[in-house]
């Protein structure tokens, strides 16, 4: 009898258990997680986020993350160029911490510091890279990676050559297509029982805006709407907005698609392209056009170029959700969609980036993670590129070091914001003056107002209240009624760039601008020596 007992005792102690601890198992699970990413598209070019092309171009798939999950509207990013984003994002650190300031001769990723994707593959994830990387050093923290080469790692549309684990393999076809089913081969060929983390980054949109085949022409026959602000006469930002090599003027024949004479060579086509062309000069095929008319026509040309690009990346996200769902894995696959920075998309008559405007802070970010972000989830929070590090750890149930500079947003995506959440965002963009001849600059946002204070050769402070001017037309810089919110805006900004520890005089943020750090280039001839 006693047996008898004990033997039912530990059946009624023991089932519990197990079972229990077979829910957690599954339960606690972690986690997979895509990251899709992109280079340079702007909010304004995804019809979650309204807007413009909302109608004409929409984005289904990118849409579809949201609605299933959340739209964040006020990620900013600390460090608005292609490099440096990417830095931030993946040690989740400022630029003046990880060492990556810029794009032009700004050197090599420091590749032996931490980075997320190092910390989920030494928690048991499977990782890999595949598109676009552009830090100049070997990716470190991935089983597999096959990342974009050639132009300076910017990768091309057509044919292009990827590094695929330490081997150059040049692919034939179009880059957005072959990055998909890269990523899609590795998801295929993965271990099924351990958690992933995919980072899968295009190329597009990115200048020079070449479209895939089937879309070269999809909107010929309409004209395109114009922004509020396309003819922006720079009234008051004369020495900032007013001076820089971002205008109409500056696309060159590669970016308007012109056809080089039969008679070059291979290299002089690419000179032609490219370098050839003078400032202003005229490149519609009509030379009955007169300035404005030009104008027009290459903001046409070029917006038709980048959002049919956007479209190619919609459709190829859409093939990666199709995937989930058929292979059973969208309830445990964190899914987001983000881009390095924003964009011009004819904005104070510009295309490109680095400014602190709205247009090219703002990073889109959309993510799904079902059963814990509820869908249709809106968030206005202060968010930056530092801060998806400690989110996707977070989410994954890993480690957070303490000196990550960014702070979880998981509690944000679950309406659960906590109060001490920041409630301004500290900016910083160096490089100069190529390309784009952009003023190096920082700055502090909030929900309402920007400050920015542009250096190197110049001295000039730009307030904006962006509740009564959100096109940043009007720099109430000197305007009396915003004498006090414009002293508290400086010392906020100062205590944040304390906090941050950013504390360089400015012949020091010059050296930064200044100095070529040896890029890709250099790093090639050192290999080659050794
Ligand atoms: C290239 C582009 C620039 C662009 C930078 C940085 N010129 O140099 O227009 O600003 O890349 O872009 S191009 O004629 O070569 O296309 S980033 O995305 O890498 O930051
Ligand atoms: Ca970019």
């Amino acid at each position: 009898m006693y047996q008898f007992n004990k033997f039912l005792f530990w059946i009624v102690i023991l089932i519990p258990i197990f079972s229990h601890s077979q829910n957690n198992t599954n339960n606690i699970k972690p986690p997979n997680i895509i990251f899709i990413f992109s280079d340079d598209h702007a909010t304004n070019a995804i019809s979650a986020y309204g807007g413009l092309f909302t109608d004409l171009a929409p984005t289904p798939n990118i849409d579809r993350i949201a609605n299933e999950g959340a739209l964040l509207k006020n990620v900013l990013c600390t460090n608005a160029i292609c490099g440096p984003s990417r830095a931030a994002i993946l040690t989740g650190k400022y630029s003046h911490i990880n060492g990556y300031y810029k794009n032009y001769k700004g050197g090599v990723f420091d590749n032996q510091q931490w980075t997320y994707p190092q910390a989920l593959q030494q928690s048991g994830y499977q990782t890999a890279l595949v598109g676009k990387w552009h830090l100049a050093s070997e990716p470190v923290g991935f089983d597999y990676y096959k990342y974009h080469i050639s132009r300076g790692e910017q990768g091309l549309y057509w044919d292009p050559i990827y590094n695929d684990n330490g081997n150059n393999t040049k692919e034939k076809g179009y880059a957005t297509n072959l990055t998909t089913d890269f990523a899609i081969d590795w998801l295929q060929g993965r271990d099924d029982n351990e958690p992933f983390c995919l980072l899968l980054q295009y190329k597009a949109p990115h200048r020079e805006w070449s479209p895939d085949t089937k879309y070269e022409e999809l909107w010929d026959e309409i004209e395109m709407p114009y922004p509020l602000t396309f003819n922006d006469n720079y009234e008051g930002r004369e020495l900032t907005a007013g001076d820089t090599e971002m205008t109409m003027d500056y696309f060159n024949r590669q970016d308007m698609k012109m056809t080089p004479p039969d008679s070059l060579s291979k290299k002089k086509r690419r000179e032609w392209l490219q370098f050839g062309f003078k400032p202003g000069e005229i490149v519609t095929p009509s030379n009955n056009l007169n300035s404005k008319e030009v104008r027009k026509w290459k903001y046409q040309k070029y917006i038709k170029d980048y959002l049919a690009t956007i479209k190619s990346v919609d459709d190829n996200i859409g093939r990666v959700l199709e995937y989930l769902k058929v292979n059973g894995l969208e309830e445990n696959t964190i899914v987001v969609y983000s881009s390095d920075q924003g964009f011009f998309l004819g904005e104070h008559g510009f295309f490109d980036k680095r400014f602190m405007y709205e247009e090219s802070l703002k990073m889109p970010f959309v993510i799904r993670y079902p059963g814990i972000i509820k869908p249709g989830t809106v968030v206005d929070d202060i968010i930056s590129n530092i801060d998806f590090a400690p989110t996707l750890l977070d989410m994954a149930g890993v480690f957070i070091p303490e000196n990550i500079q960014g702070n979880s947003f998981f509690q944000n995506l679950k309406d659960e914001t906590s109060n001490d959440w920041r409630q301004s965002m500290y900016y910083h963009y160096y490089e100069y003056p190529y390309y784009h001849r952009v003023q190096p600059h920082y700055g502090i946002r909030n929900q309402r107002y920007k400050l920015m204070h542009f250096y190197y050769n110049i001295d000039t402070w730009e307030f904006y209240d962006l509740q009564n001017d959100p096109s940043e037309i009007n720099n109430l810089i000197n305007n009396p009624s915003y004498a006090s919110t414009i002293n508290r805006l400086k010392s906020e900004l100062n205590q944040l760039k304390k906090s941050y520890g950013n504390n360089m005089s400015v012949e020091e943020l010059r050296y930064i601008s200044d100095t070529d750090f040896g890029g890709l280039e250099s790093k090639k001839k050192q290999i080659q020596k050794q």
